[in-house]
């Protein structure tokens, strides 16, 4: 088994009895936590008519009330704080796509955590202390800085914070300080390779060797090509601000596709996204996250809307922790256009399939007459680009077909140049929405 110097064999390759008791009795501990401190957890318990008392075997979990973002809006900023406010040493927040944003607090204690959870991640990655480590997250209130920045610095690699934007800079900053890793979106990874090669930055020569990418899906042809252009291992890690934010899973160099669940403090369920009901293991369903060793913020059941499927067979590395499949569809993404549903992900997965097509594209909604149309703006490689306008249009015919097939409508396409779709320094955003509500 590869390992970085953060490897805990006892917790991570525990027999999977083992893991289940240390869940059961840290998600007691965790339960009584939430219920002796947090008004709004009491009186959710008190209308379901239960008390930390009826927690006796992990299934029991599911008789606990689940929590959303909307409970982190209705009691913002500090109303599930469980701890006094002078012992949070920490704030988070997440701004979501309306209204105020939502916050999370960390104690001293919870920082430690959650720095652990993330120099696990990392050292599954074959990362060491060895490795020096550029951060290309903003530091900021969004997790993804500070969580990976301390993650691996605990891991003892060499941290350049040079945050997110100023992409020259940081071809100068792997040029100079030698960095091999890099920690961005994967998209922004997209960005910095095209900038390299417009500049003349020989990646291949490179010190970097590694990528640590997270915060949005890295779709299989987002992986290949970060891969081929930058010449470095491209890995995924996964997690949300409510719950930390990175560190509740990652990869191993055996499963690329999946994400090991650190499990000794996160407990998962995969249920029905519309009814809340448990699914059985290895079913596709939203991922429900309780967290099992929180002290500021205690989140019990946490609805992520992040649709995957997890499996608990063991692993090619040795690791017994279950494994997620990669999240590429939040459930609530899903757009629905004269009545159809449309999740990007599916426009995505057609497009890549597509020779020709950069992997940056723009989802355009808006209402004529009442009726929703759907431009999709999808960028060309610089080879598929031509002047002819014959060619393109018939390229575009084609598009127009490949998308009709999956979505079931036909949606307007537009071809644009190379470098026309707007890049972005963190998360992409790949829909605008111009619909007027009626
Ligand atoms: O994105 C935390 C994070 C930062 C994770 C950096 C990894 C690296 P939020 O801003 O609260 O937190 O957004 C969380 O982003 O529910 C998923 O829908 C999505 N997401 C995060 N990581 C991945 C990933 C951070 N690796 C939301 N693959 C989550 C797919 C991801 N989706």
């Amino acid at each position: 088994m590869q390992q970085g110097n953060f490897f805990q064999p006892e917790i991570e390759t525990a027999p999977r009895a083992r893991i289940r008791e240390i869940q059961l009795e840290k998600l007691r501990k965790q339960v009584a936590w939430a219920y002796d401190r947090v008004p709004w957890y009491r009186e959710r318990f008190g209308e379901l008519g239960i008390t930390p008392a009826d927690i006796r075997a992990l299934e029991d979990v599911r008789k606990l009330p689940f929590t959303d973002k909307k409970v982190l809006r209705d009691t913002y900023p500090y109303g599930l704080a469980a701890v006094p406010l002078d012992d949070i040493v920490r704030l988070h927040a997440s701004s979501g796509t309306t209204g105020k944003p939502i916050v999370i607090g960390y104690t001293r204690h919870d920082l430690d955590v959650w720095s652990d959870c993330v120099a696990r991640l990392v050292a599954m990655t074959g990362i060491t202390r060895a490795d020096r480590v550029q951060m290309a997250f903003g530091y900021g209130m969004f997790t993804g800085g500070f969580g990976l920045h301390y993650g691996c610095e605990k891991l003892g690699c060499m941290m350049v914070p040079a945050g997110s934007g100023n992409t020259e800079r940081h071809l100068m900053m792997i040029e100079d300080y030698k960095t091999t890793v890099l920690i961005s979106t994967p998209s922004y990874a997209l960005h910095m390779c095209e900038v390299g090669e417009a500049l003349g930055f020989d990646w291949k020569a490179s010190s970097l060797r590694v990528g640590l990418f997270g915060g949005e899906p890295c779709t299989p042809g987002m992986k290949r090509e970060i891969e081929a252009r930058m010449h470095i291992l491209c890995t995924d890690n996964y997690g949300l601000t409510e719950v930390n934010g990175p560190g509740v899973g990652g990869e191993c160099l055996a499963a690329r596709t999946q994400q090991h669940i650190a499990e000794d403090h996160f407990l998962w369920e995969i249920v029905d996204p519309e009814s809340g009901e448990p699914l059985p293991e290895g079913a596709e369903g939203e991922l429900v996250l309780t967290l099992l060793d929180k002290e500021a913020f205690p989140m019990l059941r946490y609805r992520t809307h992040d649709l995957t499927r997890v499996t608990t067979e063991p692993c090619a590395c040795g690791r017994t922790h279950a494994r997620m499949d990669k999240v590429r569809v939040r459930t609530d993404d899903m757009l629905i256009v004269r009545g159809t549903n449309i999740f990007p992900s599916q426009v995505e997965d057609v497009l890549q399939s597509i020779e020709g097509v950069a992997p940056h594209y723009r989802i355009v909604l808006d209402n004529e007459a009442g009726l929703d149309r759907i431009t999709i703006m999808v960028e060309l490689k610089p080879d598929a680009f031509s002047d002819s306008f014959e060619h393109l249009d018939h390229f575009r015919h084609h598009v127009v077909d490949r998308l009709r097939q999956k979505l079931l409508i036909t949606p307007v396409v537009k071809l644009v140049e190379p470098g026309r779709i707007e890049r972005s320094v963190g998360k992409s955003k790949r829909v605008e929405d111009n619909r007027v509500k009626s």
